[in-house]
């Protein structure tokens, strides 16, 4: 990779939407009213939101160009074939289920392959995979490597699915307990972490050795596509399509979130290789819940954006400077001591909050505490993802249950910032350091029983 300031983006900014800062009096004030969870604050009260990476990509001009190219016909769109065209061209897939967003594909292949009492393993399926396992009484198995656990490890790829725990499961559990595997590229939840190409292709055997196929959730698949030729000797003379090419060819199928890697709003597909029964299943569960077979739950114009998107994301000068982004700022707070998980991964930073916070236990949601004091100094949004979003409070016992990672993610949303905007977030985190031993861990008032971040409510504890 080029040093960052040896090259500037590799766009101009043709349009621009103001953000302001509102005085610390008020943040002060809108957070407390928040009940300290920033998913209540307005967004117009933010000043750099990091809360999330999908949906909130600048599209370029020849994406909205395409949009007027809209064909919204019911049936037989236009943009639905370059849509498919561009699925055959780039994955090598000839069947595009299209969907109004991720989760939305991966409820229709839970419906197609999942039953209750089933196992689903994976490297770390994503919280809305596991929402759709679970709901159809199955069990997510989460086999990432130990190396991906572990915020200071530098293993290269720790998206990477543990080979001899995936081939014990398959061993011992038929077809009718297991129906089929899901990587996640790359791996959202430990840090946006790559797989390497050759555990893509050893998962791949087993898929066939024992029968089952292998889905790839592919809602940020060129980052994980830039970072095998980065790290991997032997592609780094490939060019990210035909990487992508090789790795998409190791799965039968995949799900995909358009709002991240697509460059769009809104949108997702599910997508097959060539299994032409499989497609005619998954478009009968489409009809229901999407739509028609070429709009599935899009208007004609988000499908051209898509198709686009595409192809954009998956260009080398985009994926450097946008990969870089995220470096940048994640090496910045490095050098200021700020405990982050390494290697930085690709679509934010995420911020070792146990380690950052050390004076507040698990139980004081730090991680959710850092979020706030991020929005009071500078008005920054984050998201939490440690005790609140993926720990619950056991029903039989009472008690908290912790998740293995208390982090707080810095998502970068793709051709959206400066680097400037990255320098103030670092800012922010030298002004916290300076008096981090003061800021006071939080309670929970209120909470849901299902993805209970969303909603949950705080209150500041004693210190
Ligand atoms: C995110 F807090 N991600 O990271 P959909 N697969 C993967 C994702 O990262 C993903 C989806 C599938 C989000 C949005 C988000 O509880 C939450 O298009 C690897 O959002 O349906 C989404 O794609 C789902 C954040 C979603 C959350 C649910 O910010």
């Amino acid at each position: 990779m080029r040093a960052r300031d040896s090259y500037a983006e590799p766009y101009r900014i043709k349009m621009v939407e103001p953000i302001r800062l509102k005085d610390r009096a008020t943040r002060e004030e809108l957070i407390k009213e928040a009940h300290y969870n920033i998913f209540n604050l307005k967004a117009e009260d933010i000043y750099i939101d990091l809360l999330t990476d999908s949906g909130t990509s600048a599209m370029s001009a020849n994406q909205w160009a395409g949009m007027m190219l809209g064909d919204e016909s019911y049936a037989g769109s236009r943009n639905f074939f370059n849509l498919q065209a561009a699925l055959q061209d780039i994955f090598g897939y000839q069947y595009v289920v299209p969907t109004h967003q991720g989760r939305a594909a991966e409820n229709i292949l839970m419906s197609m392959f999942v039953d209750k009492n089933q196992k689903v393993p994976g490297n770390m399926h994503f919280d809305t995979t596991e929402g759709h396992i679970r709901l159809r009484e199955a069990q997510p198995l989460n086999l990432v490597i130990d190396e991906g656990l572990k915020s200071g490890s530098d293993h290269l790829f720790k998206g990477n699915i543990d080979l001899d725990r995936l081939e014990d499961e398959l061993q011992n559990n038929p077809v009718s307990k297991l129906p089929l595997i899901i990587i996640t590229a790359t791996c959202n939840n430990n840090g946006g972490q790559p797989v390497a190409m050759d555990n893509l292709r050893a998962a791949s055997e087993l898929a066939r050795k024992y029968n089952r196929p292998l889905f790839i959730d592919a809602a940020r698949y060129a980052e994980n596509c830039y970072f095998v030729k980065q790290r991997d000797p032997a592609y780094r003379d490939k060019s990210i399509r035909d990487i992508a090419r090789e790795m998409f060819s190791y799965a039968d199928g995949c799900t995909m979130s358009s709002k991240k890697d697509a460059l769009v709003n809104i949108g997702g597909f599910l997508a097959f290789k060539n299994n032409e029964e499989w497609y005619e299943k998954a478009v009968q569960i489409q009809i229901c819940y999407e739509g028609f077979r070429t709009y599935g739950g899009l208007a004609g114009r988000d499908l051209e954006a898509i198709a686009r998107g595409l192809y954009e994301g998956t260009e080398e000068e985009y994926l450097e400077d946008r990969i870089g982004q995220v470096s940048y700022l994640g090496h910045r707070l490095l050098d200021l001591g700020v405990p982050i998980v390494t290697p930085v991964g690709g679509h934010g930073v995420f911020v070792d909050a146990l380690k950052f916070l050390p004076h507040l236990p698990q139980s004081y949601f730090p991680a959710q505490s850092l979020t706030v004091e991020l929005y009071r100094e500078a008005g920054i949004r984050s998201v939490e993802l440690g005790a609140c979003a993926f720990g619950y409070t056991d029903p039989e016992t009472g008690r908290e249950v912790f998740p293995a990672q208390e982090l707080v993610r810095l998502t970068v949303p793709r051709r959206v910032y400066t680097d400037r905007h990255m320098d103030l977030v670092v800012k922010a985190f030298e002004a916290i350091a300076g008096r981090k031993e003061n800021i006071r861990g939080l309670e929970i008032t209120y909470q849901a029983e299902i993805l209970r971040h969303f909603t949950a409510r705080f209150r500041l504890r004693e210190q």
